[in-house]
């Protein structure tokens, strides 16, 4: 992404990988994005499905550093 170092997105990710597994989980991405929107389960729910179709390259339900840094880049 323009604009944005490899230092700013890894803090990005390290704020949704809250256990710090090196990982983003579903259940990790929507309790972030419920956050953001309010407790809006189903908007929550609705962003973090289509975040991981466009991230989770290797279909395995998680976000690997190396997906998310791709998929921003
Ligand atoms: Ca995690
Ligand atoms: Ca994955």
């Amino acid at each position: 992404m323009a604009g944005h170092s490899e230092k700013e997105i890894k803090a990005i990710f390290d704020a949704f990988d809250t256990d710090g597994s090196g990982e983003i989980s579903r259940r990790e991405l929507v309790n972030a994005l419920l956050q953001l929107y309010k407790g809006d389960d189903q908007k929550a729910k609705a962003v973090a499905y289509n975040v991981l179709k466009e991230t989770d390259f290797d279909m395995n339900g998680k976000v690997s550093w190396n997906e998310f840094k791709n998929a921003l880049a």
